[in-house]
């Protein structure tokens, strides 16, 4: 992609009115603009962020055995009065009717409408266990949005419901989601840790956020030091494996302020291995049995014939949220530091002098060779040689290849780190090398 013919808004200007870093850099980088209250456009560069923690998110379900479908933003009251949350719910939900005068909703969460579907068809334990998932916006009329995408009004989330016949099977299902959670984040290049929590209106008495480690953190945490040194396998048998590895990663008390006990902090962790700090919650597992499957009569007929409620849990990941959770995490004061895995490009190219003829030539031939090959983002534009670094360290690309007029006698380019800053120099035929086979 030409800079020139992208859309990249970028501010010079730290905003006023965004408190936290990750804010101030999506609004200078124009990935984001407010529609309305803790309402969002998401702009090209935005987008493509969003859509690149999108499909890792999707990826991991699928490696963990989970099928993807499709639900609607607008739901029917209908449901919700049978599961009892129509009233408990509150403000935060979005109520409307439509032109009958039924009562209709924009769905803050889907457990009504997932186990509705499950009550149609899984009727025989032969069709289970099966977790099932969209990725899809979600709205609830917060009190206070603030801090940009990370609490507001409409966001995109990722929820996966499980549905098994027996307890135990739940809990493997359980188990299999909390695990592929951990693949997930590390994936996103984040280290997230779970943490026992409160289960609030979602329900159910088992329940985990994976919170990422932030100064500008809504949640304050206490943590188990020894939780950072954990790494998973990279090969994962799910249905063998989860068990064991989930049970290794609960072991050490870590726990939101929720369930924070003085007394029981003190006694299972060392002085030394204390660690209070603050959090993003990016992520959110529930385990609730038959609370929803009970009441909206969901139920499946065991092996021995004995027809009895669905289990279920149901597992959240706050895609939008994660844009602004990596931007928190991968920073400098020179802008956002993209890990690869999320980054809408893969290079940036940036011609420093316009003006000169041969330099462009070359750089345009680099371009159009790497552009088969690689995402690029070109910036072929007629701007200063300063404003040109400064904007590309603003927007974070991985790898930057820089072109200046001395490019041409010496045949070569300088290929700069974003996030360690170090500059290598290589002649262009040897670059180019990279871009030749596939
Ligand atoms: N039904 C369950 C899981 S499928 C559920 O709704 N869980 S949740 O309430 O914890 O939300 C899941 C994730 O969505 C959270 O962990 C958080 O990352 C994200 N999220 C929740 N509220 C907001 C919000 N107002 N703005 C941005 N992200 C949010």
């Amino acid at each position: 992609m030409r800079l020139t013919e992208y859309f990249l808004p970028t501010l010079k200007e730290v905003p006023k009115d965004a408190e936290i870093v990750s804010h101030q850099l999506m609004l200078r980088t124009g990935m984001i603009r407010q529609s309305s209250s803790g309402i969002y456009i998401w702009l090209p560069f935005g987008h493509a962020v969003l859509k690149k923690i999108e499909q890792i998110v999707r990826e991991e379900q699928v490696n963990a055995g989970a099928i993807e479908l499709l639900m609607p933003t607008i739901q029917s009251a209908d449901l919700w009065k049978k599961s009892g949350r129509y009233d408990d719910y509150g403000a935060e939900m979005l109520r409307m009717k439509d032109r009958h005068n039924r009562e209709i909703l924009y769905g803050p969460t889907n457990e009504e409408q997932i186990t509705d579907i499950s009550s149609h068809y899984f009727k025989s334990y032969k069709s289970l266990p099966k977790i099932l998932f969209h990725i899809q916006w979600k709205f609830r009329d917060e009190v206070r949005p603030r801090f940009g995408v990370m609490r507001c009004k409409e966001f995109l989330m990722k929820d996966s419901y499980s549905f098994d016949v027996t307890e135990e099977d739940g809990k493997l299902s359980y188990n299999k989601m909390f695990l592929s959670y951990l693949k997930t984040f590390q994936r996103l290049g984040l280290k997230a840790i779970p943490m026992a929590a409160e289960s609030g209106p979602i329900g159910g008495n088992l329940s985990h956020e994976f919170i990422v480690l932030a100064n500008t953190g809504e949640s304050k945490v206490y943590i188990d030091k020894r939780i950072l040194d954990m790494n998973i396998p990279d090969e994962i048998d799910y249905q063998k494996d989860s068990e064991n590895i989930v049970s290794k990663w609960t072991e050490f008390y870590t726990v939101t302020d929720d369930m924070y006990e003085q007394d029981s902090y003190e006694s299972k962790v060392e002085e030394k291995n204390r660690l209070e700090m603050r959090g993003i919650e990016v992520g959110h597992v529930f385990y609730f049995g038959d609370k929803y499957t009970k009441p909206l009569n969901a139920n499946v007929q065991d092996k021995d014939g004995v027809t009895k409620p669905i289990q279920s849990g149901s597992y959240g990941i706050g895609v939008s949220r994660l844009v602004a959770a990596i931007i928190e995490a991968s920073h400098d004061d020179k802008g956002i530091i993209w890990p690869k895995s999320v980054s809408p490009f893969d290079y940036a190219l940036i011609c420093l002098n316009s003006k000169n003829e041969e330099l462009v030539e070359l750089c345009d031939m680099i371009y159009k060779k790497m552009k088969s090959k690689c995402a690029i983002l070109y910036d072929d534009t007629s701007s200063s040689i300063g404003e040109k670094l400064n904007k590309m360290d603003l927007i974070g690309i991985p790898k930057q290849i820089i072109l200046g007029n001395k490019s041409i006698e010496r045949k070569s380019l300088e290929i700069k780190d974003r996030k360690t800053g170090t500059v290598e120099v290589q002649s262009v035929e040897a670059f180019l090398e990279i871009f030749e086979n596939d």
